[in-house]
């Protein structure tokens, strides 16, 4: 395998993409950015080995998706400093936060953000603050009171977890401009994890600037009020 440097298509809106930009920034390795319009996708992106999907990551002869297997790749390829607990249990715990994350907060927040149909609004909001509060209550099983994921286990650091997660809190700039909601002061270890993630340095550095994400997301948004008054259904999330 050469030493080019990787080379990752992404788009500012998609939390999935600031994962792996997050993970390079943690282990200092420079990557090249490439920018798809998710609205017009260029027809030789499609042609790629996510069939259109971003992130996609290539380096040397290899084409690497979805989000959490870069991550395991860039892990596996560039230890240093590790992404992943040493020991076994915590390892599978974070494999496990990730899943679940995929799973329940990532698609929830992800609806609620770009609905356009004001009709859905109450049902999308409660079932993203269902997903928050049941991440109060998994951090609270953590025994976690701030600062990193791996801390209640004595590794206050950035970890895959954190790099999972903080993505989303980015964009909860998103939630507030559109539909002004935000993490609710009852969820102080929800509010304190994300406190803690959008300062950290491999964040704000790979963090968009908010004005065009904001612009992106109602350029985004526009097309789908467009979608809904045409009756069209366009899925937003995982499971749609
Ligand atoms: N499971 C994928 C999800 C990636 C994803 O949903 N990307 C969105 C943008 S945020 C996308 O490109 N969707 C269009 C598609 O999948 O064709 C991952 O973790 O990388």
């Amino acid at each position: 395998m050469s030493e080019t440097r990787p080379r990752l298509y992404r788009a500012i809106t998609c939390n999935f993409c600031q994962r792996a930009e997050i993970a390079f920034a943690a282990k200092g390795i420079e990557i090249e950015l490439v920018d798809i319009d998710l609205v017009k996708r260029p027809a030789w992106f499609r042609e790629k080995a996510s069939g259109g999907s971003v992130p996609l990551l290539e380096w040397d002869e290899l084409a690497i998706h979805p989000s959490p297997v870069i991550n395991e790749f860039v892990e596996e390829r560039w230890p240093e400093p590790p992404l992943f607990p040493k020991d076994p249990g915590e390892r599978a715990t974070a494999r496990m936060w990730i899943e679940w994350w995929n799973e329940g907060p990532c698609p929830a927040y992800e609806r609620r953000l770009m609905n356009v149909r004001p009709e859905r609004d109450e049902a999308l909001t409660t079932a993203l603050l269902d997903q928050l509060r049941e991440l109060e209550a998994r951090l609270a099983d953590r025994g976690y009171t701030g600062g990193y994921w791996g801390r209640p286990r004595g590794d206050d650091r950035l970890g895959v977890v954190d790099a999972t997660a903080a993505p989303m809190f980015v964009r909860f700039a998103g939630l507030r401009h559109f539909h002004d909601l935000d993490v609710p002061e009852e969820l102080p270890r929800v509010r304190a994890w994300r406190d803690a993630l959008v300062v950290d340095p491999c964040v704000a550095a790979t963090s968009p600037d908010e004005d065009e994400l904001l612009a992106t997301y109602a350029g985004y948004r526009e097309v789908l009020a467009k979608a809904a008054a045409a009756g069209i259904e366009v899925p937003v999330a995982r499971g749609d």
